[in-house]
């Protein structure tokens, strides 16, 4: 059997205040390409579906509509389970009905928890979900003593081990941090302090562990214990990471075998270092300028009006830091009485590159006296 593991879709997230819905629209119909084209029986989803536990109206349209060609138009079956930046009730809204239907959304933690099989003509695959949840709930769920998210993960993972069934294969879904592993800036922590950690080993039992959190793609101890990593990088700092979805081959007997594959997103998201005038030239016939852009300036110069220069190149640039800048300041060192000496210079520079000319004698007098009598003012 062939399924299809993904996580952290985050719809509905924002990223410098740019919503990012048709980024999202668009990986998630190239998703149902690759399902499409890999001819899989299932899509499992990993957690974080949404980015918040209270959506906004667009996402939860856009999550209605690729539920709808998942389940309707593909006939392919949807597992997925909440993640910690979804509600798990509000995403369980009439879970006991849909399930029915090939929309199989494991949000509770069941007192003996049960399966989701699916089965071709060889191999029968009992689907688990472990809907996040942190020690606490763990805790009120089971009246168990745990106070640790290792704790909790090793009572989740043996709860479900004493349901296997002999002859089917078992497959896991989980939205945790295994220790060790790398992380991303767009990851909101579980825990501070490093608290979220969990082992590996606790889910050594399982032939395939589809896990959820982290946004890089990776794995784990064993090459089964695997994170798809998210379809879109959600921070500058997953520049370098590449997003794919994960392909798994499951069969009676053999080890799972899988394959990454890629994505192309709408619109990549990437930095640019250099100077102000090269990037502007070089971006005219850029043909991906309307990429999500990080920009970091090695001018040492104040530029007037940077932003909205760079924007009318890049559409879509979203930050802006200037490297050279702070370098050449951190060169002069704070000096405060220098610089009180030098107000006129300091005015004479910004003046010269704004009007690009120097100032005349008489206006050079004209700020003279009015920089004399702020400081006159100032000694009152
Ligand atoms: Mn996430």
């Amino acid at each position: 059997m062939r399924f299809l593991h993904t996580s952290d879709w985050h719809i509905g997230r924002t990223f410098h205040n740019v919503s990012l819905l048709d980024d999202q629209a668009y990986i998630l119909d190239q998703i149902l390409e690759i399902a499409i084209a890999q001819k899989v029986t299932a899509i499992v989803v990993s957690g974080d579906i949404y980015d918040r536990s209270v959506p906004p109206a667009t996402a939860v349209a856009l999550l209605d509509s690729v539920v709808h060609k998942i389940i309707h138009d593909l006939n392919i079956s949807l597992i997925m389970i909440p993640g910690n930046h979804d509600s798990a009730q509000r995403l369980g809204f009439a879970s006991r009905q849909l399930k029915h239907a090939g929309l199989h959304i494991l949000g509770e933690l069941e007192q003996t928890p049960s399966s989701v099989v699916l089965s071709d003509t060889e191999t029968q695959v009992a689907f688990w979900g472990m809907p996040y949840a942190d020690p606490a709930h763990v805790r009120s769920a089971y009246q168990v003593n745990v106070s640790t998210h290792d704790q909790g993960i090793q009572v989740l993972t043996e709860n479900i081990v004493k349901q296997f069934t002999p002859g089917q294969r078992n497959v896991v879904l989980s939205h945790c941090f295994l220790d060790g592993a790398s992380e991303s800036d767009s990851e909101r922590p579980l825990s501070i302090g490093g608290a979220d950690r969990v082992s590996w080993q606790h889910f050594e039992a399982f032939d395939y562990v589809a896990l959820g959190h982290l946004h890089g793609r990776q794995f784990k101890g064993v090459e089964r214990i695997r994170y798809s990593g998210s379809p879109l990088k959600y921070s500058f700092s997953e520049e370098k990471q590449i997003k794919s979805v994960t392909i798994v081959d499951i069969s009676a007997s053999e080890p799972c075998a899988f394959e990454q594959v890629p994505l192309k997103p709408l619109r990549n998201m990437r930095s640019i270092e250099g100077e102000f005038e090269t990037i502007l030239k070089n971006g005219i016939s850029d043909p991906n300028r309307e990429d999500y852009l990080l920009v970091k300036l090695t001018d040492t110069h104040a530029i007037l009006d940077v932003m909205g220069k760079l924007r009318e190149v890049f559409p879509n640039i979203l930050h802006l830091e200037r490297p050279g800048l702070m370098a050449q300041r951190s060169d002069q060192g704070v000096a405060p009485q220098q610089l009180n000496t030098n107000e006129l210079s300091m005015f004479e520079d910004f003046f010269g590159q704004v009007m690009q000319r120097e100032l005349t004698k008489d206006e050079k007098a004209l700020v003279e006296q009015v920089i004399d009598n702020v400081q006159q003012g100032g000694a009152k």
